[in-house]
């Protein structure tokens, strides 16, 4: 246990009361160390606790807690063009652009660790000379140490800000509160529009005690020199903690995305889904979007799709098929129980989206483009010369004779040989400027869900679409993803990974648990929704997409509403129900579809797939496999062992 956790958790509660009863009135000060915004009365005692502990370790000049006001964002975003970590975007009403050190671009799976007392309760065993690809695991004495390497001192001569907010809507039954203490004002100024943050959530736990510790700092290198002072960051030691039994995160060394904005990908999905499991529900990497049909019969559906794998194009879908309407409640994030009813509901815990840029443009995502060019902070786009930004899929709304910067600050033109934006840049942009934002997404209750997609990208062999046969099949399917590496996290090349439930850097405890849980969804009195794997990433062999995608996928999910109403719009195949040659309408399509590689099935691919699923399976998740999920890959084994 990490001494300054320890610490906070043993101090009687009357003994912080009185010392803050000492020093309010008198003087705004924590630990000797002054207040300049906030005031410590407003903080419970257990999160007085926490910021005292944090203070004691990390003794910063101030602190500073944050109310979420417009007055507090206005100063730090001015505190931050004159540390030249961001400058203003004067095309666009309050759009900001930060350049980052381009050693601190993406996450990093590899430096991230999940705690626990016995290994087994974190990670699965591979065997013998195996590298696990299934998360990290670290014990409390090396949490401990790593903790005491980096943190003692390491924000003197910065502001320790105080984040308080709510995964959800503030006071929901489904919601959950952390805290992040951070020496970062962009994460602050991303974790404003990322989450519901500030006084609301302060008020919220006075009624509600607990909450998700999170400790973050950029870091200063071991060498005391910080390479590019307007995003410090300490790359060669970053690391970022998890640990469920305690409810805390705690992360150096990174200002960027899923490792500095600990509400994402850390608390909403590692410790989420430790919460989900003790809990009963699901904590997963999926959109949410609500689809309605001509009929104007309304359903919602969720999808897993790997990082920078289409969710966020899903989630804001313009339908090419008339009379369908799609709306978005999330596009990264969903936390999903069951009701009393036996109906499982979803909440976006999210505010805003932090969504990849390249690739959106007005043909690909017009939505998206509807939504980020007011209120946004974009991360490693370029900047164009009438002071706004570009990436790569832009080129159409550029207009004639502007020079382009790229997201190193270098002049750029189409003839740089490189990228003009990062390929895992990014927008952050409030959720409700969405056009088409669900009237549900802040439903405290969450919304229905009727199917579950799981996909990736797999230039050959998986068809467009294909439903699972049962609930177990779908768990099945989840657990056999792969997909092509993208950018979005550390790896090079075009490999193609496995990634369960599209989880494989997010899970926050044993995946074999973890598909015990999700079998454990199966109760009587609870409708299931029915599970689908896609794939819009086919090629045809000069290397083409063989789907368009995009727009067209509303006709995939047309049949998958079909079936969701039990529709006999399917045949039964080695791998699944796929569409019958009718049932899926691909009447009116501007581009010639080659329908039957799209869909066509070899024996000598799926002998591969299966064992390429079987040797992972046997090599990362061993014993740990429940054996429903086993029966399901020996059944397909066999069905593939027959066509
Ligand atoms: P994270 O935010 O990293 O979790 O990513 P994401 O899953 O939200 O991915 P996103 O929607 O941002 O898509 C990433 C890239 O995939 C974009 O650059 C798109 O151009 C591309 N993409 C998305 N949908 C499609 C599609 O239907 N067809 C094709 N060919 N590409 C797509
Ligand atoms: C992802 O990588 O899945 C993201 C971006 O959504 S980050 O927040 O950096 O994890
Ligand atoms: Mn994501």
């Amino acid at each position: 246990m990490p001494e300054f956790i320890e610490k906070s958790n043993v101090l009687p509660t009357y003994l912080l009361k009185n010392k803050a009863q000492t020093n309010f009135g008198l003087y705004n000060h924590i630990r000797g160390v002054n207040i300049s915004n906030g005031s410590l009365s407003n903080l419970t005692s257990n999160v007085k606790a926490f910021v005292e502990q944090a203070v004691s370790l990390c003794q910063p000049d101030q602190v500073h807690i944050c109310d979420g006001s417009d007055m507090e964002n206005k100063l730090l975003l001015k505190q931050l063009v004159e540390a030249g970590t961001i400058v203003a975007l004067p095309k666009y009403e309050n759009c900001w652009l930060a350049r980052t050190n381009p050693g601190d671009v993406a996450r990093v799976e590899s430096k991230t660790f999940i705690c626990t007392e016995e290994k087994h309760e974190a990670i699965t065993s591979p065997s013998e000379g195996v590298k696990g690809t299934l998360g990290n695991w670290i014990s409390p004495n090396d949490m401990e140490e790593a903790v005491q390497q980096r943190f003692p001192g390491c924000m003197k001569g910065r502001t320790m800000y105080v984040v308080p907010f709510s995964m959800g809507p503030v006071g929901s039954p489904l919601s959950k509160i952390g805290i992040e203490l951070t020496d970062s004002a962009y994460v602050v100024a991303s974790m404003r529009i990322m989450t519901r943050m500030g006084k609301s959530v302060l008020d919220q736990l006075q009624k509600c005690e607990e909450f998700v510790k999170c400790l973050h700092s950029v870091g200063t290198p071991a060498s005391g020199v910080v390479e590019i002072p307007s995003w410090p960051c300490d790359p060669e030691r970053t690391i970022i903690l998890h640990k469920p039994a305690e409810n805390l995160i705690v992360s150096y060394g990174s200002g960027y995305g899923g490792n500095s904005l600990l509400g994402k990908k850390c608390f909403a999905l590692r410790i989420g889904s430790t919460i989900a499991k003790r809990e009963g529900w699901l904590a997963e990497h999926m959109l949410i979007l609500g689809i309605t049909n001509p009929a104007g019969e309304k359903k919602y559906i969720t999808a897993a799709f790997p990082s920078a794998c289409g969710k966020t194009n899903l989630a804001m879908l313009s339908p090419s098929l008339a009379n369908y309407k799609v709306e978005c409640v999330g596009d990264d994030i969903a936390w999903m129980k069951f009701d009393n009813n036996g109906v499982l509901r979803a909440i976006n815990p999210e505010n805003g989206f932090f969504g990849v840029a390249p690739g959106t443009s007005m043909e690909t995502n017009p939505i998206a483009m509807n939504t980020v060019f007011k209120n946004t902070l974009f991360t490693n786009v370029a900047s164009t010369s009438d002071g706004g930004v570009y990436w790569e899929g832009m080129e159409s709304s550029l207009a004639p004779g502007v020079q382009i910067t790229d997201w190193l600050g270098m002049p750029w033109d189409k003839n740089s040989g490189r990228p003009a934006a990062h390929p895992n840049s990014r927008f952050c942009t409030p959720a409700s400027q969405c056009p088409i934002i669900d009237p549900a997404w802040e439903d405290p209750e969450g919304v229905p869900i009727s199917a579950i997609l799981f996909g990736g990208r797999r230039p050959a062999g998986v068809p467009l679409v294909y439903e699972a046969n049962s609930w177990e099949h779908g768990v099945f399917v989840g657990a056999a993803m792969r997909s092509e590496a993208t950018a979005a996290a550390e790896f090079r090349g075009k490999v193609i990974m496995h990634d369960p439930f599209a989880m494989r850097p997010f899970f926050g405890y044993n995946f074999g648990d973890y598909l015990a849980h999700w079998l454990s969804m199966d109760k009587s009195g609870r409708s299931l929704p029915k599970i689908f794997h896609i794939n819009w990433f086919r090629k045809a062999s000069d290397g083409s997409f063989l789907w368009p995608g995009y727009g067209e996928n509303s006709r995939v999910l047309e049949w998958i509403l079909k079936r969701v109403d039990n529709e006999p719009c399917y045949v039964d195949s080695p791998i699944g129900r796929m569409p019958t040659k009718d049932g899926l309408n691909l009447s009116g399509m501007s581009t010639q579809i080659d329908v039957n590689r799209l869909f066509s099935l070899e024996k000598d691919f799926w002998t591969e797939e299966v064992k390429a699923i079987s040797t992972y399976f046997e090599t990362q998740v061993g014993a740990d496999l429940p054996p429903a999920v086993n029966e399901e890959l020996k059944s397909l084994e066999r069905r593939v062992a027959e066509m």
